[in-house]
């Protein structure tokens, strides 16, 4: 027929691909609605990042026989001198860190509070590359800022010296395996990608010690088992009255790795009943530091389903391996989409409005998400986006309204994490807004700098840049400044933005999927 010779030969153009993806693709200039500037960081990252990333894979397979270090802490005290301009007391470790930051000495001056609270931040994320999964304890200082010898106190890891050293080269890479890469990345298909270290998540213990009569120095290690700690048979005991009964591996066939993360390993698999396909995330409760966060997570997830949501299924208990059930989606993750292509202001609507949606969902049932991210976005064939990865979601009460663990992904953060305040459901708008910033740009802001510094950045520049955004339309902008806006109560809520002149531009999802494809073709190069 006439009509589908039409659309044959008028067919749509295909989306423009990203020129700076870290992924190596490339094409022609041309049809790129919002160009970034070339960076010249971006040649070096790629040749390092295999390398890193390869040695990064390879602790994480030998994790389960790596024990994490345990009574490695020591206090420090740090005081900062406002004449000279210099910190007194610093652990030579941090101080190496503060020197290969690129924090200038004016910087250091203007606020060293922030630079102390990121260099905190710092080790723990840090921490958490060479453990995976990171629990340290760190006390906040106990009166923030009150004199100009800010006293400090923390808890040092030992390793922590050796791991300054590993920073620039944890740059990106997301570039696609040289040769040498092969053997280690054979289990892990497309729809994940690797993603540089420093954009994976962190969780710190909760600075629960500041309220204790005897402040901080009543010593992280001393208080493990406050606060309804549970002991591992107690957490397999609380488990086992959640599990499904039965025996998955009769249940599910065909299991498939899809991806690798500090939780667990993460399978596709098809439900034998039905037919349809499900992922599988299992995890090794024996290699888990934070047991309670996956309880939470089963807890906190069967309760809430939602179209925007990953919904939960299922869950087994095999010895100590948990196996969670969910809803597959195929699609891969929206960082795909924005690290390899361009998306327009339609489909950037349009994803905001789903996220939106299960944001709005999500707070309106006293749960924050806190890692926002793109990496946390899924997207199905059809278009659909979903909210996944809830194991570091925190479920408020009356009695908890406020957090103040430092939780999530440094460039995702919002200034009130950062600087380690009180904070609430907010938290998932700013970080909302970022991961804007990377449907616009393809990157977080300040990915390109130390993550040390970026973090000084956050807390001290508030909202950030965005390169070109008089190309955005007026309602673009004014959402993302009501994202990412630093006073918390002027910062939009999800129902609010839901309401947002900007998100009238969506498009309908179906149109998401030529920029699905289009991440999927240039993954294949
Ligand atoms: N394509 C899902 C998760 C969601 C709410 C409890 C964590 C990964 C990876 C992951 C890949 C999926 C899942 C589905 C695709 C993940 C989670 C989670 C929940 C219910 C469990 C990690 N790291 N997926 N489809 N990928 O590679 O919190």
């Amino acid at each position: 027929m006439n009509m589908s010779e039409f659309e044959n030969t008028e067919k749509p153009p295909a989306p423009p691909v990203r020129l700076t993806s870290t992924r190596e693709v490339n094409l022609s200039q041309e049809h790129k609605p919002l160009p970034k500037e070339p960076d010249g960081k971006e040649e070096k990252k790629k040749g390092k990042v295999s390398k890193s990333n390869k040695s990064f894979n390879k602790i994480k397979d030998e994790r389960p026989n790596i024990s994490l270090p345990s009574n490695f802490e020591h206090t420090v005290h740090v005081g900062f001198d406002p004449h000279t301009g210099e910190f007194t007391g610093m652990p030579e470790s941090w101080a190496k860190l503060l020197q290969n930051s690129n924090i200038s000495k004016l910087e250091q001056k203007k606020n060293p509070q922030a630079v102390l609270d990121v260099l905190k931040y710092y080790e723990t994320s840090t921490q958490e590359e060479k453990e995976s999964k990171y629990m340290l304890n760190i006390s906040k200082p106990s009166s923030k800022s009150s004199s100009s010898a800010n006293s400090i106190q923390s808890n040092l890891s030992e390793k922590f010296a050796a791991l300054s050293k590993d920073l620039p080269s944890k740059q990106e890479s997301s570039s696609p395996s040289t040769p040498e890469d092969e053997e280690e990345e054979e289990s892990q298909p497309p729809p994940i990608a690797t993603r540089p270290d420093k954009t994976k998540s962190i969780y710190t213990k909760p600075i629960e010690t500041e309220d204790k009569p005897n402040g901080a120095v009543a010593g992280n290690k001393t208080d493990k088992p406050k606060k309804k700690k549970m002991s591992d048979e107690e957490i397999l005991e609380k488990l086992r009255t959640i599990v499904s009964i039965g025996d998955p591996n009769r249940k599910y066939t065909k299991m498939e790795k899809i991806g690798q993360g500090a939780s667990g390993t993460v399978f596709i698999a098809i439900e034998v009943a039905t037919g349809r396909e499900v992922a599988i995330k299992t995890m090794n409760l024996s290699q888990q530091p934070k047991k309670e966060l996956i309880i939470n997570e089963i807890l906190v997830m069967r309760e809430n389903q939602n179209p925007n949501i990953v919904n939960y299924l299922d869950s087994y208990l095999i010895v100590d391996e948990l196996w969670v059930v969910m809803e597959y989606l195929a699609g891969g993750s929206l960082t795909d989409v924005v690290t390899e292509t361009c998306m327009d202001e339609g489909q950037i609507a349009a994803v905001c409005r789903e996220c939106l949606q299960a944001l709005e969902f999500l707070h309106e049932n006293q749960v924050i998400h806190r890692d926002i991210k793109s990496d946390n976005i899924l997207l199905g064939m059809d278009g659909s986006v979903k909210l996944t990865d809830f194991g570091f979601c925190a479920q408020l009460s009356p009695e908890q309204s406020k957090r103040s663990t430092m939780v999530g992904t440094p460039y995702w953060m919002a200034p009130e994490v950062v600087t380690r305040k009180q904070y609430g459901p907010k938290v998932d708008i700013w970080s909302l807004g970022i991961m804007a910033i990377e449907m616009i740009e393809g990157e977080p802001p300040y990915l390109n700098e130390n993550p040390l510094r970026a973090l000084y950045l956050i807390a001290t520049n508030g909202k950030p840049e965005i390169k070109e955004k008089h190309k955005l339309s007026p309602v673009f902008q004014d959402l993302l400044d009501k994202c990412l806006e630093v006073d918390v109560d002027r910062r939009a809520s999800a129902s609010e933005l839901l309401k947002h002149p900007f998100l009238r531009l969506a498009k309908p999802l179906a149109q998401l999927v030529p920029v699905i494809l289009a991440a999927k073709e240039a993954q294949k190069h």
